[in-house]
């Protein structure tokens, strides 16, 4: 079927490894030609584009979101479903994520993606994945593994702490080894559950219980610890392992160590991290501390600082958004008294890039190419996306033309998320795309939405290369 063509005329055509002057002929959901004035040779085009002005880029891809999802120990959905979500996924430049289906108790890992395809599948407007989310590891789970991984879902993730949804270290091998027999890779949330548990109740048993101390609950030697110990199992095993949204100075040191050694890790990091710091749990702000409520928490300045460098020295990999979207009030509120009822996490999905580009490439702090590599080459090598996250024939035409120069004003009401808050407010940022191509299809078309619901599409991922993925 003829799924029409599209010209992208004289921009600046950006990828993980260079910039060229150059137009980008789509066709069919693919990209067909990059080079100079492209013209007559390549036949008449449905529409152009001219981006005269313009850096063109892979389309964003975020492989940490939570939509439609019930999170944490408390088990609270998420405010945004896959609609919303992806909706505000395409306004801030995304065409491409990787969100979670989450096992149930008892169940298995092939049920919880045949349900998560079915909420997924009538919404989203950009194309997706799924991690699964083991909780329950036995035999039958094991099992199942190798074939999941070799029909297309390679990423399993792990949780170190939150309630019924944790595993321990028994199972953590167990899965690791399994991974990299298969092909597969373990993600993992690292924070010591039984030093949360003791610090959250020696705050409680102190009468320490408003939000700002959510924050004190969870220290950077949490993470860094746990952050060690997976890496550590996984060298044991011999399996790849990624390390999800860094926060502190040891965790990233961790990681850099373990890289240096030949240990098959990677590692994420979020825009909240470099971009706010501890000062937003001000125990002065009342129940406003609880919009910044996420695990792990936000660090001081020394830890920001630390975050930009692991970017900057390839220690760290990717920039994803660990969108985890609450409402303030009726669902933040919750937790005004007591932090341990406040759902953690921070919308984000929108603002990702425009933050990473305003506040590295704008800012000096990064390349434009290392934009484009922490935000869509490498989430796609590593996560086995390998039709996207390029601009190059034969790619899915996943391309975001963006105007640097524009900056717009953020407040909840400029963004397109469920939610009546964004933790940005009062910041102005660049980055934001004028068109937004998904498979060659505008979705984004100068600020207004031309997507359809639904029309987004399961990607078949591959199994991870564990030398390559590095
Ligand atoms: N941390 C959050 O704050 N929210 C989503 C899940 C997580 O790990
Ligand atoms: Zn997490
Ligand atoms: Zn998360």
């Amino acid at each position: 079927m003829d799924k029409g063509s599209l010209l992208i005329r004289g921009g600046t055509v950006i990828t993980a490894t260079g910039r060229s002057e150059a137009d980008v002929l789509m066709r069919n959901g693919l990209i067909e030609a990059v080079g100079p004035d492209i013209g007559d040779g390549f036949g008449a085009v449905d529409r152009i584009i001219d981006a005269t002005g313009h850096w063109v880029m892979p389309g964003g891809i975020d492989t940490h979101t939570h939509l439609a999802h019930p999170i944490g120990r408390l088990g609270v959905m998420t405010a945004d479903d896959f609609y919303t979500g992806t909706v505000a996924g395409a306004f801030g430049g995304v065409t491409t994520i990787v969100d979670f289906g989450l096992q149930e108790q008892g169940g298995t890992l092939d049920a919880a993606r045949e349900h998560r395809l079915g909420v997924i599948d009538p919404d989203a407007v950009i194309d997706f994945g799924f991690h699964l989310i083991v909780t329950d590891v036995n035999e039958e789970v094991l099992a199942e593994m190798g074939d999941l991984i070799r029909s297309g879902f390679p990423s399993f993730k792990v949780y170190m702490t939150y309630g019924d949804k944790k595993i321990g270290d028994d199972d953590l091998i167990l899965l690791l080894e399994m991974a990299g027999e298969h092909g597969g890779l373990i993600y993992a949330h690292c924070e010591n559950d039984c030093a949360v548990t003791h610090l959250i109740e020696r705050h409680l048993a102190e009468g320490k219980t408003g939000p700002a101390y959510h924050a004190t609950s969870r220290p950077p030697a949490v993470e860094a610890e746990a952050t060690n110990r997976a890496i550590m199992l996984a060298e044991l095993a011999g399996a790849p392992i990624c390390i999800a949204h860094v926060t502190s100075s040891g965790a990233a040191q961790h990681v850099a160590d373990a890289r240096a050694r030949g240990v098959t890790v990677v590692a994420e990091t979020c825009p909240q991290y470099l971009v706010l710091d501890s000062s937003v749990y001000d125990l002065g702000a009342g129940c406003e501390v609880a919009k910044f409520v996420c695990s792990p928490p936000m660090r001081e300045q020394s830890h920001v600082a630390a975050l930009w460098e692991a970017l900057a020295d390839g220690s760290i990999q990717q920039v994803s958004s660990d969108h985890a979207p609450f409402r303030f009030e009726g669902q933040k509120t919750g937790g005004c008294d007591n932090f341990t009822q406040i759902p953690n996490g921070l919308p984000g999905i929108e603002t990702r890039l425009p933050i990473v580009f305003t506040e590295g490439v704008v800012s000096g702090r990064l390349t434009p190419e290392r934009f484009v590599e922490l935000t869509a080459t490498a989430p796609a090598r590593i996560f086995g996306l390998t039709s996207k996250g390029r601009i190059e024939p034969g790619a899915d035409a996943d391309v975001i033309v963006v105007d640097p120069e524009r900056e717009v004003d953020i407040t909840a009401s400029v963004l397109h998320s469920d939610v009546d808050y964004s933790p940005y407010e009062g910041m102005t940022l660049n980055g934001f795309p004028t068109w937004t191509i998904s498979r060659g299809e505008v979705i984004v078309d100068e600020g207004a939405l031309t997507a359809k619901r639904g029309r987004g599409q399961l990607v078949d991922r591959a199994p991870i290369d564990p030398v390559t993925f590095l």
